[in-house]
């Protein structure tokens, strides 16, 4: 795929950091109700692993989480007035792209001499569309590690790899920066600029806390065409550094609970054998869990997994429907699901599913095949998501090729609101769907005697009690008054400036192997 990689030498970076600090800003989740309950937040390790590389180089760094530290408008504007930062860094998701434009005419508002710069994997695949706000400067494609530390220390944007910016009315697409295939050069996030007392996980993912998340490895060979990380180049940490790590942050925070987000924790086989070997060996008490695929897991790694602690797997089952698991991209075969759940479950490992539902082509029929699989499984968690055709993934640009994008609502881009136009189920019965089949997965005798039997602490009880209320019950959380306006923003207020966007949308993985710079600049 064109892709190059890079030596493994120390990162060369030849100019001294400008004056002037950096401020890195994870914007707010607008649709956040249930989960502002939930208190399923953790740190944004893309922007603390870029602080982290600043920091190293001798930058000074300011981190502001929006969401977590529930942060308005107006004292948004007041921390950017004092600071006056001198670049402002936003990470993007596609439901954080709205109030990311806000912040963004914020900072020019506020700092008209400062320079920002976007980054994550929504930004990274409509550059164009980024663009069109004046407010930002340059979108990131890719990593962001090096790319922010060569713009902080002077670089001009023409010879910054991996940069989109514009130049006379034009988009211009840098030619792609060089994946760094060997992530012990980068430094670990910079855990320290969060506030760690405001973050915690999903009810359901953690059996002791203090917990912090983690990857290990980055990027997946899976060709899902519903997922950003589809076919995007694998790379990992070695498990030695790893290890000491983790128990580095056990002996410093205190940390008990280490939740793996890898897109898929055991596809490099013998990296995780040697890291839950010397993990075994540190005797930690720290327990973990990570997402495996039902193809990529082994009776073997499953007791080396449980004996180094972990305690939980996640599974994306996906559909019961064995022609939408091919149509997904993910046709792995119903038996090996089977024999991933007794694998799990005779090593003591409990066992998540998650489940997509509003696929294309979803039927009712494909729904009851869903939730059949699902019990027939006999998996201790059970999660669904409705379909969401991100910007990034296949299906979006199947979708989207040729299509205007002026009637979406990215705010709605979260998982567990959208329902697909071209289905053929309504999202209302999408939505009834969702509920019964909570209500029939959990209120079996079996399911509630699980859940109990997992209780550890208060938080447990807390965080079940709302979540049955909206997934059993149907009733959803309301948002946090302080976060309402970033609510209510819309899009098209942000996008000032008049820049071609392409009539086929881009695929995460071709952006990172730099297909955009060959037909640069852009029209
Ligand atoms: C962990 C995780 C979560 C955690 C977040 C907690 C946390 N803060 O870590 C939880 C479970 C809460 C979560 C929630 C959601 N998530 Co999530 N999540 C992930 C996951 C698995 C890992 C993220 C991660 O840590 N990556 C590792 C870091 C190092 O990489 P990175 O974030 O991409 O950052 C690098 C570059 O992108 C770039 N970069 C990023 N920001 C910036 C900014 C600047 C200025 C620059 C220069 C560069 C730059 O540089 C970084 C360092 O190299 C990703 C999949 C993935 N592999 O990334 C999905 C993913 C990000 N999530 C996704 C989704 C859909 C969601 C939800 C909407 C789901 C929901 N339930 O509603 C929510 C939305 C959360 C939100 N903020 O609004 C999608 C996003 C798709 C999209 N187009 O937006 C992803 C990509 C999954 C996928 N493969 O499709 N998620
Ligand atoms: S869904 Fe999982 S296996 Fe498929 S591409 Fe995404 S991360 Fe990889």
């Amino acid at each position: 795929m064109g892709q190059k990689t890079i030596s493994q030498t120390e990162p060369e970076v030849d100019l001294q950091p400008a004056r002037g600090a950096v401020c890195l800003i994870n914007p707010p989740w607008p649709n956040d109700g249930l989960l502002a309950q939930l208190r399923n937040y953790l740190p944004p390790l893309g922007l603390l692993s870029i602080a982290a590389r600043l920091e190293q180089a001798g930058v000074s760094v300011r981190f502001w989480d929006i969401n977590a530290e529930r942060i308005g408008e107006d004292e948004l504007r007041d921390g950017l007035r004092k600071m006056q930062p001198k670049w402002v860094g936003i990470s993007v998701l596609t439901n954080t792209c709205i109030p990311a434009h806000r912040i963004a005419r914020l900072c020019k508002e506020e700092c008209p001499e400062c320079q920002v710069v976007v980054g994550g994997v929504h930004a990274e695949s409509m550059p164009e569309r980024m663009l069109r706000n004046s407010s930002i400067d340059a979108v990131a494609r890719g990593d962001g590690e090096e790319l922010m530390l060569e713009l902080v220390c002077g670089h001009p944007f023409e010879s910054v790899l991996g940069l989109s910016w514009r130049l006379d009315g034009k988009v211009c697409h840098n030619p792609e920066r060089p994946i760094e295939s060997d992530l012990d050069r980068l430094p670990f996030p910079a855990y320290h600029l969060a506030n760690m007392a405001l973050y915690a996980p999903a009810p359901g993912t953690f059996r002791q806390l203090p917990a912090i998340n983690m990857v290990m490895t980055r990027g997946c060979p899976g060709t899902c065409t519903f997922c950003n990380s589809a076919r995007t180049r694998l790379r990992s940490r070695s498990p030695q550094k790893m290890v000491a790590h983790i128990v580095d942050l056990h002996r410093k925070l205190g940390i008990r609970q280490v939740l793996f987000f890898d897109d898929t924790f055991t596809v490099l086989k013998k990296n995780v054998f040697e890291f839950c070997r010397l993990l075994e060996e540190a005797d930690v008490d720290v327990t973990w869990t990570a997402y495996v695929r039902a193809d990529c897991f082994s009776d073997e790694l499953a007791a080396a997994m449980y004996a180094a602690k972990c305690r939980q797997v996640l599974i994306g089952v996906e559909t019961g429907s064995a022609d939408l698991m091919k149509k997904m991209g993910k046709p792995i075969k119903r038996d090996l699901y089977f024999d991933a759940v007794r694998i799990a479950r005779s090593h003591k490992l409990e066992i998540r599913g998650s489940f997509i539902i509003g696929n294309l082509g979803e039927t009712e029929e494909t729904l009851r095949e869903t939730l059949d699989f699902a019990i027939q499984l006999d998996l201790d968690l059970f999660q669904l998501n409705v379909l969401a055709p991100y910007p990034g993934t296949q299906i979006f640009r199947d979708l989207f090729r040729g299509r205007a994008l002026t009637s979406i609502n990215w705010n709605q881009f979260t998982l567990s609101d959208l329902g697909l136009a071209d289905c053929v189920i309504s999202p209302d019965d999408i939505r009834k769907f969702s509920i019964h089949a909570y209500r029939r997965f959990y209120m079996r005798p079996i399911a509630v005697a699980r859940m109990v039997g997992r209780i550890r602490s208060f938080m447990h009880i807390r965080d079940y009690f709302t979540a049955a209320k909206y997934y059993i019950v149907g009733v959803m959380g309301r948002l946090d008054p302080a976060m309402r306006p970033w609510a209510s923003l819309r899009e098209e207020a942000f996008l000032d400036l008049n820049l071609e966007e392409p009539s086929t949308p881009w695929v995460t993985y071709e952006v990172r192997d730099g297909r955009l710079a060959e037909i640069k600049p852009h029209r």
